[in-house]
């Protein structure tokens, strides 16, 4: 079994669709190991996105992620970094498959949706800067 993160972005959440999302990853057959409703501040948000703080859109990255509240899951079942990628569909919503969530709900790139780590170390760095060891259920 593996683990991964994946957060409902602000804009999702405002738009309530954080049970719809929740839905199709919990029908796929995940566990939910871990929940949590939050705002995350500045500094949380940089440090989540550490490795793109060189690029142009870091800043309207930040602004985007903090801009209200979102909702952070702990997922786990086999493969589940990957199964969760392939549900989310490509970065760009424009891009993405229809079928995948990002295909289905979006149209902006900087406001895409969703979040979910993009391999095991990725995973382990998200959980342990959401999560304790006791949110883990
Ligand atoms: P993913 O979330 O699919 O792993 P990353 O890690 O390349 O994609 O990008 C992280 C976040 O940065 C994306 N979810 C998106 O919100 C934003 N982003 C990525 N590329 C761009 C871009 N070209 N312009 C604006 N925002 C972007």
């Amino acid at each position: 079994m593996e683990r991964t993160f994946v957060l409902v972005k602000p804009g999702a959440v405002a738009r309530g669709l954080v049970g719809e999302i929740l839905a199709r990853f919990e029908r796929k057959g995940f566990r939910i190991r871990a929940m949590k409703y939050l705002q995350m501040e500045r500094s949380l948000a940089e440090e989540h996105y550490s490795e793109h703080k060189e690029k142009d859109f870091f800043g309207d990255l930040v602004s985007s992620i903090t801009s209200g509240p979102v909702a952070a899951f702990v997922l786990e079942g086999p493969e589940a970094i990957s199964v969760a990628r392939k549900m989310m569909g490509i970065t760009n919503p424009m891009a993405a498959d229809p079928g995948t969530i990002r295909g289905d709900y979006g149209l902006d790139i900087e406001a895409n949706i969703v979040h979910g780590s993009d391999g095991p170390e990725s995973a382990e760095r998200e959980i342990a800067l959401y999560f304790s060891e006791d949110d883990i259920v």
